[in-house]
């Protein structure tokens, strides 16, 4: 099968602790291992009969609107209070009326939260079911084949002991959704993406264990999991992202270790050979989330990730063209850069990069536009109430990508926000 980039799945996510939160407004010493922080991203996974989450790709550039007599920019946010710590940020028809909605999970009260497309952006926020009350993150993708989104959402222990839980929740088609199903996990978990390992289209998840490895849950084709093998990472695995990054159509994951990232490639059928461990560049010596897909229109993903606590700026490494990585490179963006997410966000058919910087009195979102050629020109700063998370995908119609973020502004006040940035071209 081959990686059409026209039908990916794009539910973006990013994830979270209340050890994170804690961590971003600096009221306790972080450590540098970064093991503490957890995440999880769904990123670009091959057409596998999933559902299209969200609208984000550059395939879909050739299907929206390519005016160059208009410059695309982002609308100042709407904000939506959300309650709680909010564990990660979707966008995705979750309701099945053919329009983006916005979903996340919240600690504390441990619940799913959709805040559902009305049309044109205008979202209302519905419960739709219970969840555990330590999220630190969750994935989204139709594990079941019924064509609506569903989720994994990853619990961390209340004492912080092994072992944890993997909770599968199916929609029921309305985007309320069934009661959870729980996967023990065999260690501690910090991450979790989806995706089609095993080429049955069907979404699989990999899950950071916390030490150094990753393990597999392979989607039996129902929407009920087996656990797959446990593969090294090389290093303390703290984030993952999943992408063709030889583009053979098998998925590989590219995962975020104390110093340094890591990619291993998929040989089919989830079997992972050992990891190529690239040290990060002393500018971004630090961990944080990561994001993979194409920037130079090769097909070839590259691999982005935010220096967070190590400096303001993002480090883009570009793909050779076999898999292989480049050196890195950093950017500016604001403080503490967190999740961070690619879309087209100019319209020029190349992804950009969107980034949540999490500092406690950033308040904003840097998007850093792609020259054409996987390097970026001065960033530019949208106001968001306390971003961690951060999403993209159409809302509003337009066939261009908006961006939703999550985060708690107020902490410690579990105050849960989403901010819409929806985008205009005038
Ligand atoms: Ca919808
Ligand atoms: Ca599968
Ligand atoms: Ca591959
Ligand atoms: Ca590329």
């Amino acid at each position: 099968m081959g990686y059409d980039t026209r039908r990916l799945v794009r539910g973006v996510k990013a994830g979270v602790s209340l050890l994170f939160y804690v961590c971003a407004l600096g009221v306790l010493g972080c450590s540098r291992t970064g093991i503490e922080l957890s995440s999880l991203e769904t990123r670009a996974v091959p057409d596998a009969g999933l559902v299209d989450a969200g609208g984000m790709d550059a395939g879909d550039v050739d299907a929206g609107r390519r005016d160059a007599s208009c410059q695309w920019r982002f609308a100042p946010p709407v904000k939506y209070d959300v309650s709680g710590y909010p564990a990660d940020v979707a966008i995705g028809d979750f309701d099945g009326d053919d329009l983006g909605d916005v979903l996340t999970v919240t600690s504390t009260s441990g619940q799913i939260a959709l805040l559902k497309n009305l049309g044109r952006g205008e979202l209302t926020l519905r419960a739709a079911g219970p969840a555990g009350t330590m999220p630190f993150g969750f994935a989204s993708a139709d594990f079941s084949g019924d064509g609506s989104l569903d989720l994994a959402v990853g619990y961390r222990s209340p004492t912080g002991s092994t072992p944890t839980w993997v909770s599968i929740f199916l929609n029921r088609g309305d985007g309320t959704f069934n009661s959870e199903v729980v996967y023990q996990n065999p260690s501690n978990a910090f991450g979790i993406v989806a995706g089609d390992f095993d080429g049955d289209h069907r979404a699989d998840l990999a899950i950071c264990s916390g030490g150094m490895s990753v393990f597999l849950l392979i989607n039996r084709g129902d929407g009920t999991f087996r656990f797959g093998p446990e593969y090294p990472t090389g290093s303390y695995a703290s984030y993952l992202t999943a992408a063709d990054f030889d583009h053979d159509g098998a998925l590989d994951l590219g995962i975020a270790g104390t110093f340094s990232v890591a990619v291993l490639f998929n040989q089919g059928n989830a079997e992972f050979r050992a990891p190529v461990v690239y040290d990060n560049s002393p500018a971004c010596n630090y961990v944080g989330p990561l994001v993979a897909g194409d920037l130079t229109g090769d097909d070839y993903p590259e691999l982005v990730r935010s220096c967070h606590q190590g400096g303001p700026f993002v480090a883009a490494r570009k793909n050779n063209g076999d898999g292989s990585l480049n050196d890195e490179l950093t950017y500016g963006t604001g403080q503490w850069p967190y999740r961070l997410v690619m879309g087209d966000f100019t319209g020029d058919g190349r992804n950009d990069l969107a980034v949540a910087n999490s500092w406690a009195y950033a308040n904003s979102v840097s998007v850093l536009p792609n020259l054409g050629d996987g390097t970026f020109a001065p960033t530019l700063s949208y106001d968001a109430a306390g971003p961690v998370f951060i999403a993209a995908g159409d809302l509003n119609g337009d066939a261009h990508p908006d961006i939703a973020t999550a985060g708690s502004p107020g902490y410690p006040e579990p105050n849960g926000t989403v901010s819409v940035l929806l985008s205009i071209c005038e």
